[in-house]
């Protein structure tokens, strides 16, 4: 195992942020920010992620995993998440640099009309349910947003909930999460 910085291990000790759901290279997301889908929590199933089938459908990205990780070139870091199938989700354990209201920008891809995710922190959701629409195709990114979300100064564990499938078979393919915090607060 590679070395834990000192904080992390001490919050660890606190019991302030679960210890089998960890920061992807042991480095918490930063928001204002960026957020690869592709960087959720390391951690075994059920605890830094669930998802439906055993293999990883898609590209080699991260050692051993169920998630099903997709190469493509149109994508930022290269990759996003695909195969999305209602029930599943991801950890990712976080630092919200600043208290404020939040936008998220995801760009998606959807062949037919996708499905629904909602993200969450310890059970509440941070926006309405997420729809994922027909963006022309798998190969097609397109950016959606979910505005008003109220996130508090610290550390939390957002976790990204798929609820249904939509038409396409899918929830939809998803390439990252960015916060953006409003101006006027
Ligand atoms: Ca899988
Ligand atoms: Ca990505």
């Amino acid at each position: 195992m590679k070395h834990i910085p000192i904080t992390i291990a001490a919050l660890f000790l606190a019991g302030s942020i679960q210890a089998d759901s960890s920061p992807y290279k042991n480095k918490f997301h930063q928001i204002p920010g960026k957020i690869e889908a592709e960087h959720y929590d390391e951690g075994p199933p059920g605890e830094a992620y669930h998802d439906v089938d055993e293999k990883n459908l898609g590209a080699d990205y991260r050692e051993v995993t169920q998630v099903d990780i997709e190469k493509r070139p149109d994508a930022s870091n290269g990759h996003g998440i695909g195969w999305t199938r209602k029930g599943e989700w991801l950890n990712y354990t976080v630092n919200v640099k600043e208290s404020g209201t939040y936008t998220i920008e995801m760009p998606v891809a959807s062949k037919k009309n996708g499905g629904l995710f909602v993200l969450e922190i310890k059970g509440k959701a941070l926006c309405e349910p997420i729809h994922i629409p027909d963006t022309g195709g798998w190969d097609k990114l397109k950016l959606i947003k979910c505005t008003g979300v109220k996130l508090v100064k610290g550390q939390h564990v957002i976790r990204v909930v798929m609820l249904a499938q939509g038409q396409s078979g899918s929830i939809g393919d998803i390439d990252y999460f960015k916060f953006v915090k409003n101006a006027s607060n």
